[in-house]
């Protein structure tokens, strides 16, 4: 009797659509550092106490000795407002069914309230200061910024921008005597990348220097910054996002790298290879496909590092390292 496959001696191909027993399979979850949670996605828009469109992109922070999210939901007129979710084990989420009561800075006082989104939490000197994207019509998308100590109260700071300029998050702590900031002015080819700026005060900005990312195929457009810097004894390390295009979409990209802890505009560290793509179907289907978008991670009691992420603009989703890993990923590219 002849062996399976062999035909007059040689071996077949196998037929499309068969597969050989004991053949490896390939596997999306062994590409990087970072690994998806497997019950992914973690918040949905079904999930949430009330009916809405999307629920994506929450900014991160320990709180009360668990984790809380300040999530992006967008309802079903498209209005867009913030909200609370809070878990202990950074997994199952407890989402508050009221908004909150989200302050007008100066700028919103006279011309009306921004459509505020994608906020990134910094707790510096035992206050969570938020930066968020406030895009206010006529004039585009600028920084808007707020202060709170319980996140039911906040306090409006003024806008830390002109237009055009998003995903801001702020250090946590000063570098040389100052507040420093991450953000991206958009109004320049590829619609913009990273830049730090300093501040004396949180409210005058300078000395504004972009960064040297490193040049590769998912690089093209729009790197932002994504969580808030964790300081390393490396560096700062930063999980960002970029765009390349396809025939089709505006594909989103996350990437790891290390900042100079004295002038961070000098990425020390910074793989040529993406850490996530859209690949999952929650990632790829929903409102904007082909996007994975993070605002916010935190290290867990026992070392985990939870990177929580928006799913094409549609839901909450979670991936998994540790601050080591990825330190040790950013410096064999400059081995
Ligand atoms: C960016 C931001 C994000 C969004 C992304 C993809 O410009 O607006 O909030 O997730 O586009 O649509």
């Amino acid at each position: 009797m002849s062996e399976a496959g062999v035909v007059n001696g040689r071996r077949q191909s196998p037929a499309v659509g068969t597969s050989t027993p004991g053949a490896k399979k390939r596997t999306f979850e062994t590409r990087g550092p970072l690994k998806r949670y497997e019950h992914n996605p973690i918040l949905t828009p079904e999930q949430m106490p009330f009916r809405c469109y999307a629920v994506f992109n929450a900014g991160a922070t320990m709180f009360n000795e668990g984790v809380l999210l300040m999530l992006r939901v967008e309802g079903c007129d498209r209005t867009t407002s913030f909200y609370i979710a809070t878990s202990e084990d950074g997994v199952d989420f407890d989402v508050n069914p009221k908004p909150i009561d989200y302050p007008l800075c100066t700028t919103e006082k006279r011309y009306g309230p921004a459509h505020r989104f994608d906020a990134r939490i910094t707790l510096l000197d035992g206050k969570y200061y938020i930066f968020h994207a406030a895009w206010l019509e006529p004039w585009g998308c600028m920084i808007g910024a707020a202060t709170t100590k319980d996140f039911v109260h906040f306090e409006p700071l003024p806008h830390l921008s002109e237009p055009s300029n998003r995903n801001a998050v702020l250090f946590p702590e000063k570098i040389n005597g100052l507040y420093a900031r991450l953000d991206r002015p958009q109004n320049v080819p590829n619609y913009g990348s990273i830049w730090v700026s300093y501040s004396p005060d949180l409210e005058f900005w300078g000395r504004s220097m972009p960064l040297n990312l490193p040049q590769a195929g998912w690089i093209r457009n729009k790197a932002g910054a994504g969580i808030t810097p964790i300081r390393t004894p490396q560096g700062w390390l930063e999980i960002y996002h970029a765009t390349a295009p396809t025939c089709s979409s505006e594909n989103y990209y996350l990437g790891a790298m290390l900042m100079d802890l004295k002038d961070p505009s000098k990425v020390i560290a910074a793989p040529k290879d993406f850490i996530l793509a859209a690949e999952k179907d929650y990632e790829c289907v929903g409102q904007t496909p082909n996007v994975i978008f993070t605002a916010g991670a935190v290290e867990m009691s026992d070392g985990t590092l939870n990177v929580y992420y928006g799913g094409a603009d549609t839901r909450m989703c979670l991936a998994q390292t540790t601050v080591q890993t990825l330190v040790d990923y950013c410096l064999q590219a400059r081995a």
